[in-house]
């Protein structure tokens, strides 16, 4: 762990200026982290934001070790973009989140499109986690062991793991994992779980089963992919944090969020808006004592992956393009800090609140431009890949 300057000196100084992973330790939580790719750490004005002790603890691999990456041909790894992330973050002192083993998507074909019997693809499974957990071993504080299983009503996603074996993927791949690294917190990670609701309620039946099963399971990963005004309140992200630790998950935490404004530029209302929504996320995670922390998928809009997959849709993070903070980070800040120093609790208002709760609105029968993922609550798009 790094040494952080004390955190009330660090205010009186600085104010709200004070930075975000000192702020998340100080007001009790494990990390505030960034996510971060392999061709983004060429960039020097990036790594000195991403490298800077105060501002981010804990860093995810975007990509570098997912299956497309580490087991592209049947029996033969590769680790050297997951292992260029995982130096980065040893180099630096930052806590490695460890993404993702058991993934439909960025799944190489000779998986995908292969005809197995239950047998040969549980074996598939196993051996994938044991060679690629095994390579991590020691390194991970946590693996998204199994990555977006569930459709938005809560039935399961087809993908060759659930057509062959059904929902029994989950604790074949929760049980490889443990044997493969005993230390590494084990995850189940989804959007559109931050809510409550079907989702979120087959999250729950996904934690029994792999206790029933005999597995282990430590925490939900919820991605939070969210949209600006569409965040949902305090409340319900509160609730479905509550429910996790219910049925028996120790930790909780925030993988992958960003909020993004679904038209752009955004105005300075937007900003406003974003910035309560990310202060609402923050606050949330600040009153569940099983919050460890909270990681944004990349911390500039330089880097994110919205605009790639929906178009003219972004703006997401907590830095714009050229690095410059905007007001959602100075929420953040405030709300961190305020926690920090014992200052006015998680429920106080930061500015005019803007959040409103949306209804899932029926699937639409379309296929999304890409990857078929994460449209955030409140989106009325195609999800279909
Ligand atoms: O950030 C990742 C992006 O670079 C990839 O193109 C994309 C492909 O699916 O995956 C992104 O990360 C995803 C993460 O692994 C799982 N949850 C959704 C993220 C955004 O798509």
């Amino acid at each position: 762990m790094r040494l952080l300057a004390p955190v009330a000196a660090l205010l009186a100084v600085h104010g709200a200026s004070a930075q975000l992973h000192q702020l998340a330790v100080a007001a009790g939580k494990m990390y505030f982290g960034s996510a971060t790719d392999n061709g983004e750490l060429n960039d020097a004005a990036y790594v000195r934001i991403l490298t800077d002790p105060n501002e981010f603890g804990q860093t995810t691999p975007g990509n570098g070790q997912k299956w497309q990456y580490t087991q592209p041909s049947r029996g033969s790894f590769s680790y050297s973009s997951g292992d260029q992330i995982a130096n980065f973050a040893k180099t630096n002192n930052m806590i490695l989140r460890c993404h993702t083993l058991v993934w439909h998507s960025q799944l190489p074909s000779w998986v995908s499109s292969g005809s197995w019997t239950k047998e040969q693809l549980t074996s598939i499974i196993e051996t994938h986690i044991a060679n690629v957990a095994g390579h991590y071993r020691g390194q991970c504080y946590a693996w998204d062991v199994v990555n977006e299983a569930l459709n938005e009503d809560g039935t399961f996603r087809t993908s060759v793991f659930y057509t062959v074996l059904g929902e029994s993927f989950i604790p074949i791949a929760f049980k490889a994992a443990a044997a493969a690294d005993p230390d590494a917190k084990l995850y189940y990670n989804d959007y559109n779980i931050e809510n409550t609701g079907a989702k979120q309620a087959a999250t729950l039946r996904i934690i029994g089963s792999i206790k029933q099963a005999g597995g282990r399971i430590d925490g939900v990963g919820m991605q939070a992919h969210l949209i600006v005004g569409s965040t949902p309140s305090q409340r319900n992200l509160e609730a479905a944090m509550n429910s996790y630790v219910a049925a028996g998950a120790s930790e909780v935490t925030y993988t992958e969020l960003d909020i993004r404004f679904s038209s752009l530029p955004p105005t300075a209302a937007g900003l406003r808006t974003q910035a309560d929504d990310y202060a609402t996320v923050t606050r949330a995670c600040l009153a569940v004592d099983a919050c460890i922390g909270i990681t944004i998928w990349d911390f500039t809009d330089k880097y994110s992956w919205i605009p790639n997959t929906f178009p003219g849709q972004g703006a997401a993070l907590l830095y714009d393009e050229n690095f410059s903070k905007k007001p959602a980070w100075t929420a953040v800040s405030t709300v961190l800090a305020a926690a920090a120093t014992g200052g006015p609790g998680p429920s106080t208002t930061l500015t005019t609140v803007t959040t409103t709760t949306t209804t899932g609105a029926p699937a639409p029968t379309c296929t999304a431009a890409k990857w078929g993922q994460c449209g955030g609550d409140g989106w009325t798009g195609c999800t279909i890949a």
